[in-house]
């Protein structure tokens, strides 16, 4: 396991519990009392996956290779199709073989982590919760607030700088970000920070507006640290479904995408979301959110998370 203390499978099974019942609640009810399940029933799964935001292409791919895993008929319980789903969903995420956490503080100290993504989907809280996982996992850690477009933005990292009891550089508003980014790795250095956490603006006038300005935060940044930032983490709203895959389209093609972080899982029927981004993709999932406190940040781990969708 990782670095992190923050798996709980109980949790994260309440968490995603309107993706169950979206997902599996319905594969049940479609398959039960069957003795056999026909080409028409995997029809029927195949598309509630493709209804449950799994993706049409994912979803066609599993249902094709539970066909080709369990040709003959009598295979075809309800058990073994439900295994076979579930290892299909699972194989989505091979190629990440790192969990969220394990960084690399040898080689790279501070690790600077640049956190973005589109207003509102969660980057400020997402910061507070990592920060409060990295210093409860012995680390030093200090945040920068370079949204400086609202006030507010950098009064409510305080409040979760506060919380996660980290330190922050902050600036009066309307400083140019780039600057704070560049300050706050500064002082990372000069104090011996394991962690660098850089909260960035969501709503700019538009979006070429946002790209560049990101563009510029990231170049401040290496001119103080040339092998940083270490990680930028894409932030998603698991809620927007279908907006979350052309998100993380547009972000990929600007900058670097090294993770992404998904959040409010919980209270949305969308989860399915994820398998679509990482079979598309191909970008590591990190991190999800499932719910509002310091403490609702899990380390993603696929295994988990499907099996936390599959546990009636
Ligand atoms: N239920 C739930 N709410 C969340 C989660 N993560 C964030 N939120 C809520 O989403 C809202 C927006 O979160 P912020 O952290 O302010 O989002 P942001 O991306 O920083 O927004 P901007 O700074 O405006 O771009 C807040 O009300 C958070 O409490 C989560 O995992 N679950
Ligand atoms: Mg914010």
């Amino acid at each position: 396991m990782g670095m992190f203390d923050n798996f709980n499978f109980s949790k994260l099974k309440e968490g995603l519990s309107k993706t169950r019942n979206k997902i599996i609640n319905t594969i049940s009810e479609t398959i039960s009392g069957k003795a056999v399940i026909d080409d028409k029933t995997l029809d029927e799964i195949e598309e509630i996956l493709i209804t449950a935001d799994i993706g049409f292409d994912t979803a066609v791919r599993i249902i094709e290779n539970t066909r080709i895993n369990l040709k003959s008929e009598k295979d075809r319980s309800e058990l073994n199709i439900l295994d076979t789903v579930k290892k299909e969903l699972v194989s989505v995420f091979d190629f990440q073989s790192f969990a969220g956490d394990e960084i690399n503080l040898n080689k790279f100290r501070p690790y600077v982590i640049l956190i973005v993504g589109i207003n509102g989907v969660g980057k400020t809280t997402t910061i507070g919760k990592l920060a409060y996982n990295f210093r409860r996992a012995g680390l030093k850690v200090i945040v920068g607030a370079a949204d400086t477009f609202r006030a507010a933005a950098v009064e409510q990292l305080e409040i979760w700088a506060k919380r996660a009891n980290v330190d922050i550089v902050q600036n009066k508003k309307g400083t140019d970000p780039s600057s704070v980014a560049f300050e706050t790795v500064q002082r990372a250095i000069k104090e011996n920070y394991d962690i660098v956490l850089i909260d960035t603006a969501g709503r700019l006038h538009n979006k070429s507006h946002l790209m560049d300005e990101l563009g510029k935060i990231k170049r401040s940044i290496k001119k103080m640290l040339p092998y940083a930032p270490n990680d930028t983490y894409l932030v998603l709203d698991g809620n927007t479904g279908q907006n979350a895959i052309i998100q993380s389209e547009e972000f990929s093609k600007v900058t670097d995408i090294t993770g992404l972080i998904v959040t409010k899982l919980d209270g949305t029927a969308k989860g399915g979301v994820i398998f679509q981004i990482s079979s598309k993709q191909k970008i590591p999932v990190k991190y999800i959110g499932i719910g509002e406190g310091i403490d609702d940040l899990q380390t993603f781990i696929p295994e988990q998370f499907v099996n936390a969708i599959f546990d009636l």
